[in-house]
């Protein structure tokens, strides 16, 4: 049917900066969605529309994207293009928003296209997540890739059908870097519940997890107040305590690191990496290193700790190290580009062609539209490389990715801790969603 309203209102996100909520109408349903924010954002992300003035909300206020959506977009979609004509309702606005989005703010143009989605999931009385399958399903896309715990090699998932693959949660318990303010240079420990037999298990065992991290450090004298992505900031003289942390929290616990719960991190390494030096400098440590240095420290911790997956290992811009160190480690773990891909296809062809990674962080508000996210998904499963779909640090009640997740079986999400709201809320997004597809939901560890 075609869309009767379109509506943007400037909303409050996690962090208490505004963002941008976005309502679409047609006769028979309505949806809403409201775009997430990062902190450590990738040099290449499409841009995020802030209006600058002072006087409101420190600059960050969104009145200019709200009012983008309302008086620009809106009008040209209104009774003319029919809420599930995504593609062409995205084609349009991303014409219109010219280079990286910049003249109308991706963070307008995303609201509108996720809301459309939401209405017409609702139109059609389907959930969001096979309403989002079935136009992945139509783009010719697969199921994302997962490695045989025994024979190590990858294996596809049945084919679309009516059987959805749930994601495996990594599970951010201690923030870092621009997310935490214990001096840790790595953003993001996480665990991942390796051993967890459905969704609803990996997030009862992440949660008592969690718990049990509260414990530990407590017992150290510390705080146990936490961080933007609800994970704890204790502070320790090295990245390495970080690990050790995550170790004793999963015996404490009753599981056993390796075997039930493996380690994740994002290490957001273009945050520390200084370009004229071109050196990465970890604080914690008060050490200096090269791109050689930090693959050398990786190789070391992969060593010593049961980690399955690294983030953001090295700069942005550093193609080439990039291409070394997934050869040096890409068959032991999963090496994943966030700022280094962007969510953007051009990357990720450019870092395919070059060996780079085997894994992309996907994040609907870096490109800034679901028709340009599910054609780098495509990409991605197509070359055998795996997705995370993820959350911003700047969150919101809206779970939109949960649906994401399980419409392209990506078969890994990346959300938060176990605690607040915004993180929580995905958690729960999954459960439901596991229980509402009964026998139709498959949940295998990608480790
Ligand atoms: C990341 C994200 C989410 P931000 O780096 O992966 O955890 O952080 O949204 O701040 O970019
Ligand atoms: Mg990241």
């Amino acid at each position: 049917m075609k869309i009767q309203s379109v509506k943007a209102m400037e909303f409050l996100d996690s962090r208490g900066n505004p963002t941008v909520m976005c309502e679409v109408q047609t006769e028979a349903g309505q949806g809403r969605a409201i775009v997430p924010s990062g902190a450590s954002t990738g040099e290449y992300e499409a841009l995020e529309l802030r209006d600058g003035d002072k006087g409101r909300y420190l600059g960050k206020g969104t009145v200019k994207a709200v009012s983008n959506v309302n008086n620009v977009i809106g009008p040209k979609l209104k009774n003319k293009f029919d809420v599930s004509d995504q593609e062409k309702i995205d084609q349009f606005m991303i014409k219109m928003g010219g280079e990286n989005k910049a003249l109308l703010g991706a963070n307008a143009i995303l609201a509108v296209s996720l809301a459309c989605a939401h209405c017409a999931a609702n139109e059609k009385k389907i959930p969001l997540y096979k309403y989002i399958s079935e136009m992945y399903h139509d783009m010719g896309g697969k199921q994302g890739k997962m490695v045989d715990t025994k024979t190590k090699t990858s294996v596809q998932l049945t084919k679309f059908s009516d059987i959805y693959r749930l994601p495996m949660p990594m599970m951010n318990v201690i923030n870092g870097g621009a997310h935490g303010d214990g001096g840790l240079d790595i953003q993001e420990f996480m665990v991942m519940p390796i051993a967890a037999k459905t969704c609803a298990e990996a997030v009862r065992m992440g949660a008592e997890v969690f718990h049990s991290l509260k414990k530990v450090i407590k017992s150290r004298g510390q705080g146990t107040l936490v961080g933007d992505e609800g994970g704890f900031s204790p502070s320790v003289k090295s990245n390495k305590e970080g690990l050790e942390l995550l170790t004793l929290a999963v015996k404490e616990a009753g599981y056993v690191a390796g075997k039930d719960v493996g380690f994740c991190l994002d290490v957001a390494a273009s945050e520390f990496y200084d370009a004229k030096t071109g050196k990465y400098n970890l604080k914690a440590e008060n050490k200096s290193l090269t791109a050689d240095q930090m693959i050398d420290f990786y190789a070391d911790i992969v060593d010593k700790f049961p980690i399955v997956s690294i983030e953001d290992g090295l700069d942005q811009n550093d193609w080439a190290g990039y291409a070394k160190l997934t050869e040096r480690l890409g068959a032991k773990v999963q090496l994943v580009g966030d700022d280094f891909f962007v969510t953007n296809s051009v990357r990720l062809k450019k870092g395919i062609d070059q060996k780079a990674c085997n894994s992309i962080l996907v994040k609907v508000n870096q490109i800034g539209s679901l028709t340009e996210t599910l054609q780098c998904i495509k990409m991605a499963h197509d070359a055998g490389y795996s997705t995370v779909i993820s959350h911003r640090s700047g969150e919101t009640e809206d779970t939109t990715i949960a649906d994401l997740a399980v419409a392209v079986g990506s078969g890994q999400i990346k959300t938060g801790s176990l605690s607040r709201t915004d993180r929580t809320c995905k958690y729960n997004r999954l459960m439901y969603i596991e229980q509402e597809l009964a026998k139709k939901a498959v949940f295998k560890s990608p480790f």
